[in-house]
């Protein structure tokens, strides 16, 4: 946990570019990391969680967001907050599957039918079984936000069936079972972190990626790849996850507080979410990017083994069949 001391000599030393005036700063300060741009909706939600947490404490606990991956990669993120050098980060699970096997079942494709299902789901048993699971490693599961749909986009032309994806270089995140959906998919899948995919489609490193329509956008990938696919593959959700270190340091209350607070946030989330998810259709396709349906029964089936091989041992098997119970 930062106090104000500390984030002033970390400010003065430049190591941290400042998301907030520090005159507005709580007395202690939680220091969260996420990979995405201010206005992004995790961002804004954990803000909202710091404000009325500063709020309910009478300023002497707050959150500060270094926003557009300032404290590096996911995965890193995750290791530090487990060694309790950082408070809070939001990463996708995506980032976590290696680690935590059961999210890697609600990234697997097409296991949610719509939004719908994968917020009763999330907000549900499997859910919450889910979040109990950080707890082997350290840390508290918080909160489980939106990340809308995952599809194929690229700079070289419309994908309508898993054919169409032969020879191509589809960034994936860095993670065994996005690349292995990369594969399942058609593509050559090639891991790479985010904040490389917009130089990487730039240089021709990769042909494509696969991500949210909100992230296209903000990451203004959508100026270089020009056919977004709907494949619907994956609702692969976004995870809040806090330190047991600062857990553990915090005092009772304020355990409370954030815990309730981070539940509270969802719904805020996904508010923040649908209205920004809109926006950035509208927004990619008035800027001329092609979109197209695809053959999704094709796809589905090119996944299915993929999806069963990951199955393997009773926990995830439970999960996923809970999950499709709630479909
Ligand atoms: C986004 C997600 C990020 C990051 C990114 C990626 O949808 O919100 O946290 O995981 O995808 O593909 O790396």
């Amino acid at each position: 946990m930062l106090t104000r001391r500390d984030a002033l000599l970390l400010c003065a030393g430049g190591a941290l570019a400042a998301t907030r005036p520090l005159a507005a700063m709580p007395d202690r300060v939680l220091n969260a990391a996420d990979v995405h741009v201010s206005g992004y909706p995790t961002v804004e939600a954990v803000r909202w969680i710091g404000e009325r947490l500063a709020a309910a404490t009478g300023g002497e606990l707050g959150v500060r967001v270094y926003h557009s991956g300032q404290l590096g990669r996911e995965h890193d993120t995750v290791e530090m907050a487990r060694f309790g050098a950082i408070d809070l980060t939001r990463v996708n699970f995506a980032a976590l599957t290696n680690a935590f096997p059961l999210t890697g079942v609600a990234a697997l494709p097409y296991v949610f039918d719509s939004v719908e299902h994968m917020r009763r789901a999330m907000d549900g048993e499997p859910g919450r079984r889910i979040l109990e699971d950080f707890a082997r490693r350290d840390l508290v599961g918080l909160a489980i936000y939106d990340s809308g749909v995952r599809c194929v986009y690229n700079v070289r032309r419309p994908i309508h069936r898993p054919a169409d994806l032969a020879g191509l270089k589809i960034r994936v995140p860095p993670s065994d079972i996005f690349i292995e959906i990369g594969r399942a998919l058609g593509a050559n899948p090639t891991p790479l972190p985010f904040g490389e995919v917009y130089s990487s489609l730039q240089t021709h490193l990769i042909d494509g990626a696969e991500n949210n329509i909100r992230s296209f956008h903000s990451s203004r990938q959508f100026e270089v790849a020009r056919y977004w696919s709907e494949t619907l593959h994956s609702y692969s959700p976004e995870a809040l996850l806090l330190s047991r270190r600062t857990f553990d340091r915090l005092g009772a209350r304020e355990r409370d507080l954030l815990l309730d607070l981070a539940r509270e946030s969802v719904p805020v989330m996904r508010a923040l979410w649908d209205e920004a998810e809109a926006t950035s259709r509208r927004f990619v396709t008035d800027a001329g990017v092609q979109l197209n349906d695809v053959d999704l029964v094709e796809f589905q089936q090119a996944t299915a083994p993929m999806v069963q091989s990951r199955l393997g041992t009773p926990p995830l098997r439970r999960l996923y069949d809970d999950i499709r119970g709630m479909a």
